[in-house]
């Protein structure tokens, strides 16, 4: 049986007073639930800061991005997965439609980041999604088969075994517009399919979060659903009480 996972999201928001404020809420307000899995996404510079106030508690801690490079070496401005783990994150974030877009990622870069993360013992979020036009024009399972492939040629079955996906619509990212329960399932079914195909036991074992203006309002019915096994939140993660919500409804 797979156990639902919640990961906030902090994106690049946040200082030192602020972080503090939501760390301490986080640990008195977060479910603690046999089954659910919750993980939170600061901002790398706070890493430290966060993973030092929730030692102790269940929550994990993650990283937004990572460098598709094994470390150490010469990229500057680049973090590697080993410094990642060294300092205790579970989760690695790859492929978030905010770095596709913005930073030009392409899908062969996130299967070797997914890959780096994965050599060293931590957990990548492989981040996909359609955009608006793409969905538009009848192209939204194209898109989506298309970003795994490289995922599915560069890793392992033993690879695929770790690994989550998160399914975050373009268009539903930080617009208050949410896929709906049956728009988000369809999309999440073919993903389970497409893992089928590699490996039925792989499939039935994978999580798939859906990410795209989830809150509390629409969590419940989108956990709901047969392949949502969870969500990938942005911005109402930032709120410890709305967050606490979300993971309530999973
Ligand atoms: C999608 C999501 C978190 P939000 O980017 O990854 O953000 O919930 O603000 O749409």
């Amino acid at each position: 049986m797979r156990s639902n996972l919640v990961a906030g999201n902090w994106k690049m928001c946040g200082d030192t007073a602020s972080i503090e404020k939501l760390v301490a809420e986080l640990k008195t307000s977060l479910p603690a639930e046999p089954g659910l899995d919750i993980a939170v996404f600061p901002p790398s510079v706070y890493l430290a800061q966060v993973l030092a106030g929730l030692s102790g508690s269940p929550v994990a801690v993650g990283n937004q991005n990572v460098c598709d490079q094994p470390g150490d070496g010469a990229f500057t401005g680049e973090v590697s997965a080993s410094m990642l783990a060294d300092i205790g994150c579970r989760y690695v974030i790859v492929g978030h439609s905010e770095r596709r877009a913005i930073y030009a990622e392409t899908s062969e870069q996130v299967a070797q980041k997914a890959k780096q993360v994965l050599e060293q013992g931590l957990v990548p979020l492989v981040c996909v999604g359609e955009t608006e036009t793409q969905r538009d024009d009848g192209a939204t399972l194209e898109v989506i088969s298309a970003q795994l492939k490289p995922i599915f040629s560069t890793l392992s079955v033993q690879q695929l075994q770790l690994i989550v996906v998160a399914y975050e619509p373009v268009w539903a990212i930080g617009t208050g517009k949410t896929a709906s329960p049956s728009q988000a399932q369809e999309v999440h079914a073919f993903i389970r399919a497409l893992f089928a195909k590699k490996d039925e036991h792989l499939a039935k074992g994978l999580r798939i979060l859906y990410g795209g203006s989830v809150k509390a309002a629409n969590a419940g019915e989108l956990f709901a659903q047969a392949d949502i096994d969870g969500g990938l939140v942005g911005g109402a993660s930032l709120d410890a009480q709305e967050f606490s919500a979300i993971c309530r409804a999973a």
